[in-house]
């Protein structure tokens, strides 16, 4: 039988002594970052039009798309323009919601943590 060139590796815990020490090596969890929704509310003042300029502006979505979910928050009273990452997230809302006083209408859009998204 011949000797094996690369014996055997002791376990991480184990020093090269065989004896037992601190362990030096740590491992690095990496964590999913949290998502956040964002949601946007009914008024009864909005233009339907603004709204669907306001999805295809700051949430890439199609005209059919847009029409889809405003006529969704016009109906149910809220819906979900996308989940995004806390920053990104946040400068939607502010867009929306600068866009919205710019031009006077009461459109108010929030977000909400995602809970399928990543763990904190
Ligand atoms: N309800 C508004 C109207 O009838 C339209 C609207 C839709 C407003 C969605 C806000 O987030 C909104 N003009």
């Amino acid at each position: 039988m011949s000797v094996p060139k690369h014996p055997k590796k002791p376990p991480a815990d184990i020093d090269d002594d065989g004896s037992t020490g601190v362990a030096t090596k740590s491992r690095t969890r990496t964590k999913k970052p949290s998502m956040y929704k964002v949601l946007l509310l009914n008024d009864d003042y909005t233009p339907m039009e603004f709204v669907v300029h306001v999805l295809e502006r700051y949430f890439d979505k199609r005209n059919d798309e847009a029409v889809q979910i405003m006529l969704h928050v016009h109906q149910k009273g809220v819906g979900m323009c996308g989940v995004y990452t806390y920053e990104v997230a946040e400068t939607k809302v502010g867009q929306v919601m600068d866009l919205a006083r710019q031009h006077q209408h009461p459109l108010q859009c929030t977000i909400e943590r995602d809970d399928d998204g990543g763990e904190d």
